[in-house]
Formats: structure tokens, C-alpha cells, sequence
């Protein structure tokens, strides 16, 4: 079960973040009210949220989970592939000093940014993307090795991020879209096949047995329902501009 999540408030340099989604600039008041709602969301779900102030110098540092790992034992600060993030990870290690006595951190030449991670139980998939490499990857394993967890990587193709297209609803059951559908490490789960053209509501949230999802994804909420899931939706439509979906606006904990 997560207790808490933290958020940061997107800034106005919201609109030079990066993005290959060709689905124009994001506007920043509705990001904002967008944002509000994510947060009410997370705290709907039980969970005390803490809101970090807009970061001007980093663009894309409303999407947080990139710059750590957060595991019961440790936090482990990643270091971003894309160079215009590099810089986020000092900020949020210094948060993240109140709340973890164990703090480990990925350095040159590893790149990692934590989108490309997901938790399983005690074991932690590890996507290699353009942005997070084999030498990432590894000293992230060494460090997670260090407190009894384990490390895998799996090879991406087309996404930008591991979590762009899985995500785990724990009780064995993982959502999986395009590239991910026939993973061989992951045909061992209950899975959860979302379609196509529904691949942006892939990156949905498990937050204490309800799932939050991408608002107007009709097919995908029927699927998780069938599940047995309780469903709440946000609209993210300002972040999805910027590649950014439900996971990577907080690091839960
Ligand atoms: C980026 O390209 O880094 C941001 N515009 C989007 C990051 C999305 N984060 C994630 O999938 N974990």
C-alpha cells in the first residue's frame, strides 16, 4: 500500500518541454487545473500528497517520477538520458532526504530515468531505452541488490518509456499495450491487453486497489473493470503534449 506521492506544479516553461507527440504546446492554465485534479485524485485514493513548486529551469519537472526510484528500503536518484533533465534530480534528492534514510544514486555513464522502471513485488523491471542505458541499468540492480531486490532489464522498441505501454495492478494482473503484449517475461501475468488505439491509457496508475486512467478511455476502463477494479479518471490531455501520462506526474510511496 502507498501512503504518499510527490507532485510538482507544472511552470510556464511547461511549453519548451520535450515532446515527439506532434499534438501542439501544451496550455499552461489548463496544465494547472489538470494538475490540481491529479493531485485530488491521489489524495482521493487515500494518500498524503506533497506539492513541490514549479521548477522554470526544468520543463519537463512536473513529470517526477523520472528522477528516482522509490522502493521500501531505499530511493535511488536516477540520472536522466535527455540532457535538458539532467539537473532535475538534486531538487527532488533533497525532498526525498526527509523521507528515506537510504539513498543511493546512478552516476556517468549510466542514464536512467525512472519511467523506465516498473515494481513488481521486490523485483524491478528495467526498461532500455534512448533514455535510460545497460549501465543504468546495472547500477541500479547493484543498488537494489544491496537491500534484497532484483533487477531485470527488457529491450524497448517503439516506446519512450517502459511505463508508456505497462503498467502492474499487482495480484499478478499487468497491463500491457503494443510491443509489450508478447514480452516473454511477462507472460507469466494475468494479462490485460489494451488495444491499440486506446495505447495512451497503457500508462495508468495502481494506487491501493483503484486504478487511476487517462479520462475518455472507454475500452480500457471496461477492460480493468472486468478486473474488479475501482476506476477514476483525469483528464491529462495537457500532459500527453509533452510524451507525459498518470505515472510520471508523482513518485508514490
Ligand atoms: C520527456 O520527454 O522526458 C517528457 N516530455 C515526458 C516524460 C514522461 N515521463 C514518463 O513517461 N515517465
Amino acid at each position: 500500500m502507498f501512503k504518499r506521492a510527490i507532485v510538482r506544479t507544472p511552470g510556464k516553461s511547461l511549453v519548451q518541454g520535450l515532446s515527439t507527440a506532434g499534438l501542439g504546446l501544451p496550455d499552461h492554465q489548463k496544465a494547472l487545473h489538470q494538475h490540481a485534479e491529479y493531485t485530488k485524485s491521489l489524495e482521493d485514493c487515500g494518500l498524503d500528497v506533497l506539492v513541490l513548486p514549479p521548477d522554470e529551469n526544468f520543463p519537463d519537472s512536473t513529470f517526477v517520477e523520472d528522477a528516482a526510484l522509490l522502493t521500501p528500503q531505499c530511493a535511488i536518484i536516477t540520472n536522466p538520458g535527455a540532457p535538458s533533465r539532467k539537473g532535475e534530480t538534486s531538487k527532488i534528492k533533497h525532498v526525498l532526504g526527509d523521507f528515506f534514510e537510504n539513498i543511493e544514486e546512478v552516476s556517468d555513464p549510466g542514464t536512467v530515468e525512472a519511467g523506465d522502471i516498473m515494481m513488481v513485488g521486490s523485483h524491478f523491471y528495467i526498461g532500455l531505452s534512448e533514455r535510460t542505458n545497460q549501465n543504468g541499468a546495472e547500477q541500479v540492480i547493484g543498488f537494489l541488490d544491496k537491500y534484497g531486490l532484483t533487477g531485470s532489464v527488457i529491450e524497448l522498441e517503439e516506446v519512450l518509456h517502459l511505463k508508456t505501454g505497462t503498467a502492474y495492478l499487482e495480484h499478478n494482473n499487468l497491463v500491457v499495450c503494443g510491443e509489450f503484449v508478447r514480452t516473454e517475461e511477462f507472460q507469466k501475468y494475468d494479462l490485460l491487453v489494451i488495444p491499440e488505439d486506446e495505447s495512451y491509457a497503457a500508462n495508468c496508475i495502481w494506487v491501493n486497489d483503484q486504478v487511476i486512467l487517462p479520462k475518455g478511455y472507454l475500452k480500457t476502463r471496461a477492460i480493468i473493470q472486468s478486473f474488479g477494479y475501482e476506476i477514476k479518471e483525469v483528464d491529462v490531455s495537457e500532459f500527453q503534449k509533452l510524451d507525459g501520462g498518470l505515472s510520471c506526474l508523482s513518485l508514490r510511496f
